[in-house]
């Protein structure tokens, strides 16, 4: 008997098919964040760093410089992922020698990843890039008080829309388009309000187009604070729930983006009655919203839980959004989504039928024992057969393959 068949076994013994939940966990696809790849630096001809409150700290040798070297790097992460998944990527990382400014983008400046994205059998999402540039030097940009500014990044977002959905056409699979703005403010503002107005107003520009849903899915991302911009943002957690629920857009919850005691997984099915669509940035702060790889810790566990005990899958697009520049960045993508899919795949073998019924009975005690004894199965085993079965390496296997790689490209200079 292998390892396998003797958890199988076990798992059977708890009414639990670990084929079926290894099939399901197959079947979710993950977006691929393309800026841990170069510390978010994009492609624009000049150079820069992040801005708008977020950072990657890091000198690891590596980062890719280019469209080319960040392909080959995602080819090499992809390699040691199961499952077909996704790229998210970000309009500062088009692929062309032209120098087009944020508001003349045009899809043929990302054909190149759309045809390597059909290649390579994934799925694309895109994001306009409203930080890391000049009209955004004030950490304000659909709000900021200045009609051209707030046009120039209006005609980004809308530019982003058509390309989006132009991705989702050709790839046949909706594109999800998330925005996140920086805006806020140092300082204590005195007319919130006003910020507010015209970050509604903004988006409503940008939206203004109708899209079919097929093609792209619209998403807002709301922030708590960010470095810089401490006193308010603008786009705060109540402004876009609001606002998401009113135009039909998908929310995004970051997990780096609340207070440090709340719960993400917690929020998921609260708004999940109101929202049609929901979008995950899979991430982890450390004290703030610091972006590490995401670990196989209580906060991702949870985050799965909640999506497959509530059924919420079939809703949600999980993205990850994490950016580490002390480690191999391939190996930042692989570690992050691998834990992602083992935090899925332990929700899917968890005895879910009898833990509801024992919290509808008010057996706190059944669940509990339950909840505590499951702890123990052998999840290992399940995730070591997928990953064989796939031809991938697992433990300390997966640590050479990983250091390969990176050797190679910290000759890169
Ligand atoms: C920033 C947001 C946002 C960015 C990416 C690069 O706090 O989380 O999602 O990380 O768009
Ligand atoms: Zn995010």
């Amino acid at each position: 008997m292998t390892r396998y068949d003797s958890a199988r076994a076990q798992f059977a013994d708890w009414g639990i098919d670990t084929e079926a939940a290894i099939a399901a966990m197959l079947a979710v696809p993950i977006s691929v964040h393309c800026w841990q790849g170069d510390d978010v630096g994009g492609f624009e001809k000049k150079s820069g760093s992040a801005g708008g409150g977020i950072q990657a700290t890091g000198n690891h040798p590596g980062r890719a410089r280019t469209p080319d070297e960040l392909r080959a790097d995602l080819e090499f992460a992809y390699g040691l992922i199961p499952g077909k998944h996704r790229l998210n990527l970000h309009a500062f990382y088009l692929d062309t020698d032209e120098t087009p400014d944020r508001d003349a983008i045009e899809y043929r400046h990302f054909a190149p990843w759309v045809d390597w994205a059909k290649d390579q059998g994934l799925g694309l999402d895109f994001n306009p890039t409203f930080f890391a540039h000049r009209n955004a030097d004030d950490n304000l940009t659909l709000s900021h008080p200045d009609k051209g500014i707030r046009d120039f990044w209006i005609e980004h977002g809308r530019r982003c829309r058509e390309i989006g959905a132009r991705m989702g056409t050709e790839l046949g699979s909706p594109c999800v388009i998330n925005n996140w703005v920086p805006d806020g403010s140092k300082d204590i503002p005195v007319d919130r309000m006003a910020a507010r107005r015209r970050l509604e107003t903004s988006l409503d520009a940008v939206f203004a187009a109708p899209l079919p849903k097929a093609q792209l899915i619209d998403a807002v991302e709301s922030k708590l604070f960010g470095i810089g911009v401490e006193a308010m943002t603008v786009g705060s957690h109540e402004f876009y729930m609001g606002y998401a629920i009113r135009k039909g857009t998908a929310l995004c919850l970051d997990m780096g983006h609340f207070h440090p005691t709340e719960s993400v997984a917690d929020k998921l099915s609260a708004v999940a009655l109101s929202l049609e669509h929901i979008l995950l940035h899979v991430s982890r702060p450390m004290r703030w919203d610091s972006d590490h790889v995401v670990l196989l810790n209580d906060d991702l566990l949870a985050l799965a839980q909640e999506l497959v005990f509530a059924d919420l899958l079939p809703k949600t697009s999980i993205g990850l959004d994490f950016f580490d520049a002390t480690i191999s960045r391939t190996a930042a993508w692989v570690i992050g989504v691998r834990n992602m899919q083992k935090a899925l795949l332990r929700a899917f073998l968890l005895p879910q039928a009898r833990l509801k019924a024992a919290e509808a009975a008010l057996d706190h005690t059944a669940r509990l024992i339950l909840t505590e004894e499951a702890k123990d199965l052998p999840f290992a085993a399940v995730w070591d057969e997928l990953c064989a079965r796939a031809d991938l390496p697992v433990g300390q296997g997966l640590l050479s393959a990983l250091e390969g790689y990176q050797s190679k490209a910290a000759a890169r200079g």
